[in-house]
C-alpha cells in the first residue's frame, strides 16, 4: 500500500472543506489504508484525507503506544454529537505543519457518531487524548487548523515561516 505525501502549510488545500463519504466501499477501503501507512510512517496518531489531498469526510487514529500492538480506527462522516462543558489544554502538533507545537485548549470529551470501516453506524464516547485527537481530525475536515485556536501573534509567526519555507524550497526564481 503507497505512502502518499503529506500537504504542508501554506498549502490552500488544507482549506478546503472535505465532502461526505457517499459509499463505504473498495475506493475507500484502499484510501483508508493508505491514509494509515501514511500516518504510520510519519509517524503521527491520526491523520485526515485533506492531509493526503483527498477532500473527504474521512480520518484515521491509532493512539496506541510504540510497545503495544497497533489500533487502528477509521472514522467516516464523523459528527459531533455533544461536547462537555469541561475544558481541557493538551500540546497539539500537525503533520502538515512539521515540528511546530502548541498548546491548545478544547472540549475535554464529546460525543461522536461516524460510520467504522464497514459502513456500520456507531457511536462512542472520547475523552483524554482520544478526544482531542478526533477534535483536531474533525477540524481538517472543516479547513480549520490546531493554529486557528492559538493567538494571532503565534499563528501569523508559523504561517510566516512556512510561506518562506515554500518559497526557498520552490527555488529563488519563483515567487
Ligand atoms: O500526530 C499528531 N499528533 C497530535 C498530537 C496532539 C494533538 C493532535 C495530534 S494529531 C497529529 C497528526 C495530525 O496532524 N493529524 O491531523
Ligand atoms: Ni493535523
Amino acid at each position: 500500500m503507497p505512502i502518499k505525501p503529506l500537504v504542508i502549510l501554506p498549502d490552500p488545500i488544507l482549506r478546503e472543506v472535505s465532502r461526505p463519504v457517499e459509499r463505504v466501499d473498495a475506493d475507500v477501503a484502499r484510501l483508508a489504508a493508505d491514509m494509515l501507512e501514511t500516518m504510520y510512517d510519519a509517524p503521527g496518531i491520526g491523520l485526515a484525507a485533506i492531509q493526503v489531498g483527498v477532500p473527504l469526510r474521512m480520518l484515521v487514529v491509532d493512539l496506541s503506544k510504540e510497545d503495544e500492538d497497533r489500533a487502528p480506527q477509521v472514522f467516516i462522516n464523523p459528527e459531533v454529537l455533544s461536547v462537555s462543558d469541561v475544558r481541557n489544554v493538551h500540546e497539539e502538533g500537525c503533520l502538515s505543519i512539521p515540528e511546530y507545537y502548541a498548546e491548545v485548549e478544547r472540549p475535554a470529551s464529546i460525543r461522536l457518531r461516524y460510520l467504522d470501516r464497514d459502513g456500520a453506524q456507531k457511536e462512542m464516547d472520547a475523552d483524554g487524548l482520544m478526544a482531542t485527537c478526533l477534535q483536531h481530525e474533525i477540524d481538517h475536515l472543516n479547513g480549520i487548523l490546531f493554529i486557528d485556536h492559538i493567538s494571532r501573534l503565534k499563528r501569523d509567526m508559523v504561517v510566516r515561516k512556512f510561506r518562506k519555507l515554500a518559497r526557498d524550497k520552490a527555488g529563488p526564481l519563483v515567487g
